[in-house]
């Protein structure tokens, strides 16, 4: 705002300089014009130029000004940790539907913010299915996103957990994930408590971009003990193929369901399907979305495709991704890589890959590569809700 309003008073100034500028050039002009009879449309121009040139040294420089005030704030804040928030009260936003399983005893009251196709959103339903938990619907318009405007986290998924003093929002998948499985495995940790190991430190990535990150959301709180079934070498190969989810496998999706306009168009038309735009927006809204969003991630998945180093037939990539780790798999011998009950990893790969089912994309990797046989694994075993028996055990 202080950058806004400085910004404003020195356009002012601009403004005040033009007038006093112009005004002296027009009397010099008006002697000048006696001798050489300067055209009144090269004036005009003349004008113009120097309005513009004007505006833009205006514009540049503020713009330099924010962007040095935001990198000194944010210099105080690195290593510095985000408070984690607890609402007293629920937002009042109705779910748009609830999905509820008679195996969950977990007595866990969630509501998850979501879009239907997003990756991530996918890989948190995929782990509540597979327990059998039970869980609200929130369907955000992803253009619009107000249904999220209670939060100041701007992404989803948000699951929202009833605790004690009253609701925890959880940021991030993968967080969600690490925080629920912790919590099932020892449920004398609560969420909340559970919530204050997850800290999010502000830091500078690579390319010197401030931002939040959950150092440690790949790790599960066990509470020095290991889990019986588990050596610590799988507990590690675990969590390489989760952040190898998260840090390629994913990156390869949105270059292959937006690779031509076309196709984008038809990747929009299946989420506003299954996602039931047409039931929970109003018709403009959903046209909106469709709309925008499938020409915007048409040109933002080209910009993906550079930046994640795809090939150049995008297609490739996803076939040579998802054959690294079939081979994996292979390698230990077992149908999947928990062995044989699906792990953490084997549900992160099936929930991002899930979210791409009726696009195009999805077809092509199935008819070239052998992932049908694991996939339809993992399916069957989060469709029968089979985690909800270790969970009672
Ligand atoms: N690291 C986050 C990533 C979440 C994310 O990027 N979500 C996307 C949707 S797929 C989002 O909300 N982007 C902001 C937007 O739609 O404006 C996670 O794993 O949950």
């Amino acid at each position: 705002m202080a950058a806004v309003c400085k910004l404003g008073r020195f356009t002012e100034g601009v403004k005040f300089f033009n007038k006093f500028y112009i005004a002296s050039q027009n009397g010099a002009s008006r002697s000048l014009c006696t001798i050489v009879q300067q055209p009144q449309r090269t004036r005009s121009l003349l004008k113009l130029g120097l309005i513009g040139a004007a505006t833009g040294i205006a514009v540049g420089a503020g713009y330099a000004y924010y962007r040095i005030s935001e990198d000194r704030k944010n210099i105080g804040l690195e290593g510095t940790q985000l408070e984690t928030v607890l609402l007293k009260y629920k937002p009042p936003v109705a779910p748009s539907r609830k999905i509820a399983y008679p195996v969950d005893s977990t007595g866990l009251k969630l509501t998850l913010f979501q879009y239907q196709t997003c990756p991530f959103c996918c890989k948190v339903r995929v782990f509540l299915d597979y327990y059998g938990i039970s869980y609200d619907i929130v369907e955000v318009d992803p253009v619009l996103r107000k249904e999220i405007g209670w939060s100041s986290y701007k992404k989803v998924p948000i699951l929202l957990t009833k605790v004690e003093e009253g609701y925890q929002p959880l940021n991030d998948s993968t967080m969600i994930v690490s925080l629920l499985a912790s919590h099932l495995y020892d449920t004398s940790y609560k969420i909340e408590e559970l919530a204050n190991y997850y800290p999010n430190i502000a830091i500078r990535d690579e390319d010197g971009k401030f931002k939040y990150e959950m150092i440690n959301k790949y790790f599960l709180m066990f509470n020095k003990q290991l889990p019986k079934n588990k050596s610590m070498n799988d507990i590690i190969e675990e969590r390489k193929w989760r952040k190898w989810v998260d840090e390629v496998f994913v990156h390869t999706l949105s270059p292959n369901v937006y690779r031509t306009l076309d196709e984008s168009y038809r990747t929009f038309n299946w989420f506003s399907e299954v996602g039931r735009w047409k039931e929970y927006f109003p018709t403009w809204e959903q046209l909106l979305i469709v709309n925008v969003g499938a020409t915007a991630m048409w040109l933002i998945g080209k910009k993906l495709k550079k930046k994640h180093r795809l090939k150049e037939d995008v297609r490739q990539s996803l076939y040579d991704e998802a054959n690294y780790w079939l081979r994996a798999i292979k390698v230990r011998g077992t149908t999947f890589m928990g062995g044989n009950q699906p792990d953490l990893s084997d549900l992160a790969v099936y929930g991002v890959l899930k979210s791409i089912e009726g696009c195009d994309a999805f077809r092509d990797l199935l008819v070239h590569t052998k992932i049908d046989v694991w996939y339809n694994a993992v399916k069957e075993q989060v469709d029968t809700h089979s985690g909800s028996s270790i969970l009672s055990r």
